[in-house]
């Protein structure tokens, strides 16, 4: 029986070789900036409950000018979730339902609050996409029109994690994992406020509340009250490869989603972790 060992070929891989929970010998290999898939890309995420839950009076105004943003950018738009998610929690959760199940059903109504923003946008050759389409073939529609309509929820599903009864991943950070993961040009967040206040503007604190216009993400963690981004996004923000801020904007007045995309500072910006190349 001839010796074949000798003749077998090995692929030289750095990573085979050790464990790869040590940084001291990954580092090296996993420590570089990853590059930008779609560098030219603006990601805009809507709010379901502050936008889309609102109907006609605040959709048809963001249409408007996300029609007329079109030829100067290049748009993922993604949508929340808004009420009908909330309605699901109540009566998920009364029914005990763990997360890892309420979890695609809420995302089922970020989905559909992005099917109508799609149909509504359909003249200008904008479609909604699929999550599997936006992870594999976005490129390829983005060549073919100007922008896309996908769902801003992150499909975690039953992967999600099991600390809150309420998914944590929700549509802000589905939207940041996006922009990051596509090494995208920005991310602008869309809401119904001017930006982050020191405490809740619709809130029992309202008179007090002071709208904050430059922070970090690391400062907005150590801050207890509420916020209107996931706090879940703070954290990945910490980790962020690409995108260095977000813009948190008030989409109910008109132009300032525009202002933003054009890079101007109309709301509440929140760096990342991430630093200039
Ligand atoms: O259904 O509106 O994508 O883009 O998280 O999974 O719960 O799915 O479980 O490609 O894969 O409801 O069917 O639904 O919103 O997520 O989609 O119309 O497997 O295009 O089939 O990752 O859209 O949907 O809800 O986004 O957020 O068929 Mo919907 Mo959502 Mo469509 Mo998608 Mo989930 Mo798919 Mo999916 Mo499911
Ligand atoms: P989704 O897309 O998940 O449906 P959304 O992004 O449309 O949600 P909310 O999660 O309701 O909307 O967030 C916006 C709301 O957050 C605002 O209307 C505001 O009342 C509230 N809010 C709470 N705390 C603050 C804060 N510190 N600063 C600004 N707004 C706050």
């Amino acid at each position: 029986m001839p010796d074949i060992t000798n003749s077998i070929k090995h692929v030289a891989s750095p990573l085979a070789r050790q464990t790869l929970l040590d940084g001291d010998l990954t580092r090296p290999v996993a420590g570089v900036r990853p590059i930008r898939l779609l560098p030219w890309l603006q990601v805009v995420k809507i709010g379901g409950r502050s936008i889309m839950d609102r109907g006609r009076d605040a959709i048809l105004p963001i249409v408007d000018e996300l029609r007329k943003i079109l030829p100067e950018h290049r748009l993922l738009i993604l949508t929340g979730a808004g009420i009908r998610a909330r309605h699901l929690y109540g009566v998920g959760l009364d029914l005990g339902l763990p997360v890892g199940s309420l979890a695609p059903l809420a995302a089922s109504e970020a989905g559909q609050n992005g099917h109508i923003l799609a149909s509504l946008l359909a003249p200008e050759g904008v479609s909604y996409v699929e999550h599997p389409t936006i992870a594999n073939q976005l490129a390829i529609h983005l060549s073919a029109a100007r922008a896309v309509v996908g769902s801003a929820f992150p499909p975690y599903h039953h992967h999600e994690f099991p600390g809150s009864r309420l998914p944590t991943h929700r549509a802000d950070t589905g939207a940041f994992l996006l922009a990051d993961a596509l090494g995208a040009a920005g991310l602008t967040i869309v809401e119904d406020v001017d930006g982050v206040y020191s405490a809740d503007p619709n809130g029992p604190d309202a008179a007090q509340a002071q709208l904050i216009r430059e922070t970090s993400a690391a400062d907005l963690i150590k801050s207890s009250g509420t916020l209107p981004v996931d706090r879940a996004m703070l954290d990945v923000m910490a980790n962020a490869r690409h995108i260095e801020r977000v813009q948190v904007v008030n989409g109910l007045v008109p132009g300032r989603l525009t202002a933003a995309l054009r890079g101007e500072h109309v709301g509440t910006i929140i760096r990342s972790g991430a630093h200039p190349a």
